[in-house]
């Protein structure tokens, strides 16, 4: 599969195409457009999100909501382009009165300007807001849902928020956005939670912004998909390429992460041990579900750390591009903390990777082939 997105954050809204998606499989709109609410949600968004009704109006791809094989495209409207019509018509708009040159330390603002040779970052910040992620969601909302017909979950959680940290250790993806979403800040420890809410506020009376970092877990995909024999097919490389894709991320971990760096061997690898019935087991996980660029079977893993956001309403140091004077960063409507909504973003990207490297691994392209392949997956033996 691949899967295109186009649109501006204040524009008509966003459209995406999804290409290479399997036939025959039913689509609940209804939950697409669920997963479209949850990336809304989170303590610490900014006005923006009260203006916002995210809803995927499927234009191809499917008779009656089941897939056609053919490509998927739907469209996000933007609700706030009412506001924004006069300057950000694609064909009418006069964009001059909304320019930004007091470029944001932090932001693509200054760096697409000199790339694109814009003298109003406005031109840049437009495709550069994470509004983008809201088509990624629906396209990994729709994979998800295949996903999860073939017994595959994959959930989320927020770890920490500038400093306060969660030490919760969910085992499955299985019920963890049931529990994740049930909080403010998708946090599973109620302590953490109540602390990250409190550096939240901190930020909103300062005029700053929050980062942290988040956990995506997958259950239920089968061993072997990704590859150990080049390079393009590792399973943790491709993952790794989609998350740090993300608007602020800035780190991509699996597994242990970080924590291999400080360990022996005997405290690192996963051991593997003989069952009753013939097969083999792992008691631990420190590789997150995945050894020389494949799943093995167990869940997979993964960490990402996203940085505060560049827009600060107390401004940071910078230069007016149009008078190349020193200035404080434009203080533009923006959100204080969206890590909670990174979480779901990142999710759905995991779960498009996950798909498209399992429609790879099996090479099917309708529902019941790859249905009975990933079983035969799953059932494979060591001859
Ligand atoms: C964003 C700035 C804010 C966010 C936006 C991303 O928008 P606005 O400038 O209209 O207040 O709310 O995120 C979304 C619109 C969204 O759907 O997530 C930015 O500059 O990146």
């Amino acid at each position: 599969m691949k899967y295109l997105t186009a649109g501006e954050s204040h524009g008509k809204g966003l459209a995406a195409i999804l290409e290479g998606f399997p036939s025959g499989v039913s689509i609940d709109c209804n939950e697409l457009n669920a997963e479209l609410k949850r990336r809304m949600l989170g303590y610490g968004r900014g006005g923006r999100m009260k203006i916002e009704s995210d809803e995927a109006e499927i234009l191809s791809g499917m008779f009656g909501s089941v897939t056609l094989g053919s490509p998927l495209a739907f469209f996000i409207k933007n609700r706030d382009f009412e506001k924004w019509r006069e300057y950000t018509d694609p064909v009418s708009g006069t964009p001059a009165a909304k320019a930004l040159t007091a470029v944001r330390p932090g932001h693509a603002d200054l760096t697409g300007c000199v790339k694109y040779g814009f003298n109003d970052a406005r031109f840049v910040l437009e495709r550069a807001s994470a509004r983008e992620t809201a088509a990624r969601v629906g396209v990994g909302a729709l994979c998800k849902q295949l996903l999860k017909s073939l017994g595959i979950t994959v959930g989320s959680h927020v770890l920490e928020i500038c400093g306060e940290r969660s030490d919760a250790n969910p085992k499955s993806a299985i019920g963890l956005n049931e529990l994740a979403d049930a909080d403010p800040v998708r946090c599973l420890s109620a302590s953490a939670s109540k602390k990250m809410r409190e550096k939240i506020d901190e930020c909103m009376r300062k005029g700053d912004t929050a980062g942290g970092e988040i956990e995506v877990l997958a259950s239920g995909m089968p061993a072997g998909v990704g590859s150990y024999v080049h390079y393009e097919r590792k399973l943790d490389g491709i993952l790794a390429k989609h998350v740090m894709s993300v608007q602020s991320v800035k780190s991509v971990s699996v597994g242990a992460g970080r924590a291999v760096a400080s360990k022996f061997g005997s405290q690192i690898h996963d051991e593997i041990f003989p069952t009753e019935d013939g097969e083999y087991k792992r008691e631990t996980n420190n590789a997150g579900g995945i050894e020389g660029g494949m799943s093995n079977g167990e869940n997979i893993v993964l960490r990402a750390c996203v940085k505060p956001i560049p827009t600060l309403m107390k401004g940071l140091n910078t230069v007016d591009i149009a008078s190349g004077k020193a200035t404080k960063s434009a203080p533009e409507r923006s959100d204080y903390c969206a890590v909670p909504a990174a979480a779901v973003v990142i999710e759905n990207v995991v779960a498009f990777v996950l798909l498209n490297e399992l429609l790879k691994a099996t090479g099917a392209d309708d529902f019941d082939t790859l249905f009975k392949r990933v079983n035969e997956m799953r059932e494979r033996k060591i001859k």
